[in-house]
C-alpha cells in the first residue's frame, strides 16, 4: 500500500512513528512543511523536516519533541559571548551539524529535496521524506507594532518561539508560496497514492502551508483516493502548542469539527476526532465528511499506531 502523509513537526512525526508500526509493509511518502524554515547564523534550519527525520531515525529529544537527544549548547553559548543572537532560538551543537551539512550542500547547488535525501541516508527514517518545495517559502505572522501604532510581519519562529504566540496574530502569510513549485516527486507520490493522510499536525501553519504550494491541493483533490485526517484539537484545545492562536487568526474555531470544515469535503473524505469530542461527529458528517470518534492521544508509539490503524480503517470505509 502506498501512503502519502502531509506532515508538520511533532504531531506529524509522532503519528508517522505509529503509522510505520501499524503498516510495516507500506510504502510511505512524507511531504514535509518547510514554511517554518529559518536562516540563522548563515545556516538554513528546517525544523519540521528535522523533527520528522530525527523522530523516525531515533535521534529526537523525546520529551521536548524537537532537536537532538543528548544535546549540548556550547556553540550557542560561545555565540552569546560574542553578543551574537538570536538567543531565543535553541540550536544545539549536534543539531548545528545538520544545518552545516544542509547549507553546504545547498551552496554547492543541490536542491533541498536532494539534501534532505542525503541527510536521511544517515538517519534511515524508513519513509521517503520530501520537502513540499525546493523553493523558499517562509511563514510570516502579522502582529501589532506598538512602536508606531501600526502592524508588522515577523517570521513564524519569532512569533511562536520568542513571543510564545502570546500577541494577537492578524494574518498568517506563507511568503513565497504562490510562486513556489512542488518539489520533485511530490505530485507523483500523490498521484500514485492509495491513501492520503493528514496527521494531527497544525492545520494552518503545517498542513495549510503545504496545501498553499500551487498544485498540491489540486493533486490531492483529484487523486481519487481516500483522504483521511486526524484532529490535532482535542476537547476544544490543541494537545500541544498554540494552534488555537493561528486558527483564530484565520477565523477558525479551535474545535475538531471546525478544523474538519476548514479543510472541507472537497479535500477530506474522513476525519477522526477524539472520544471526548464524540458530540462533534454529526456536525462533521453533515459537512459531507465521514467521521469517527476514537482515542487520539499519542501517549506512546502503541497509541499512535492504534490511531494510524483507525485512520486506515476509515480510509477503507470511505473508498
Ligand atoms: P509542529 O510543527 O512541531 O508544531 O508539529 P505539527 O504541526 O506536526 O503538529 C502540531 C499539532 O500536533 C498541535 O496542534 C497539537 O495539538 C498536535 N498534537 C500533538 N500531540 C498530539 C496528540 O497526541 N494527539 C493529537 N490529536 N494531536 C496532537
Ligand atoms: N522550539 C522552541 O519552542 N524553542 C526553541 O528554541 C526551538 C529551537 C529549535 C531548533 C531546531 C529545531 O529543529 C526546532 C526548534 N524548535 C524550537 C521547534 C520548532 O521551531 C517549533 O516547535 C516548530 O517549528 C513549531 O511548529
Ligand atoms: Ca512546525
Amino acid at each position: 500500500m502506498r501512503i502519502v502523509v502531509l506532515a508538520g513537526g511533532i504531531g506529524g512525526a509522532r503519528f508517522l512513528r505509529g503509522l510505520k508500526a501499524a503498516a510495516p509493509d507500506a510504502d510511505i511518502t512524507v511531504i514535509g512543511n518547510t514554511g517554518d524554515d529559518i536562516h540563522l547564523f548563515g545556516l538554513k534550519v528546517c525544523p519540521d523536516l528535522d523533527t520528522v527525520m530525527y523522530t523516525l531515525g531515533g535521534g529526537i529529544h523525546e520529551e521536548q519533541g524537537w532537536g537532538r537527544s543528548g544535546e549540548t549548547f556550547a556553540v550557542k553559548e560561545e555565540l552569546g559571548a560574542y553578543g551574537i543572537g538570536p538567543d531565543w532560538f535553541g540550536l544545539g551543537d549536534r543539531d548545528f551539524a545538520t544545518h552545516i551539512v544542509r547549507t553546504q550542500m545547498i551552496g554547492a547547488g543541490y536542491p533541498l529535496s536532494a539534501v534532505t535525501e542525503a541527510l536521511c541516508a544517515r538517519w534511515q527514517p524508513g519513509v521517503r521524506l520530501i520537502p513540499m518545495t525546493d523553493d523558499r517559502v517562509e511563514t510570516h505572522v502579522v502582529i501589532d507594532a506598538p512602536e508606531d501604532g501600526g502592524r508588522k510581519a515577523v517570521h513564524f519562529q519569532e512569533y511562536w518561539v520568542r513571543l510564545h504566540a502570546s500577541v494577537p496574530a492578524h494574518a498568517i502569510l506563507p511568503v513565497g508560496a504562490e510562486q513556489s513549485k512542488p518539489a520533485p516527486g511530490v505530485l507523483e507520490a500523490i498521484a500514485e497514492a492509495d491513501v492520503i493522510l493528514f496527521p494531527p499536525s497544525n492545520p494552518i501553519v503545517s498542513v495549510g502551508t503545504i496545501l498553499a504550494v500551487p498544485g498540491i491541493r489540486e493533486a490531492i483533490a483529484d487523486a481519487g483516493v481516500p483522504v483521511v485526517g486526524l484532529s490535532p484539537i482535542v476537547g476544544d484545545a490543541p494537545v500541544r502548542g498554540m494552534a488555537d492562536k493561528v486558527l483564530a487568526a484565520v477565523g477558525v474555531d479551535a474545535t475538531a469539527a471546525a478544523v474538519a470544515q476548514h479543510y472541507g469535503s472537497g479535500l477530506l473524505d474522513g476525519w477522526l476526532v477524539d472520544t471526548v469530542d464524540a458530540a462533534a461527529v454529526p456536525d462533521v458528517e453533515s459537512a459531507g465528511i465521514r467521521c469517527r470518534a476514537v482515542p487520539l492521544l499519542m501517549t506512546d508509539v502503541d497509541a499512535a499506531a492504534q490511531m494510524a490503524r483507525e485512520a486506515l480503517r476509515l480510509a477503507e470505509e470511505v473508498s
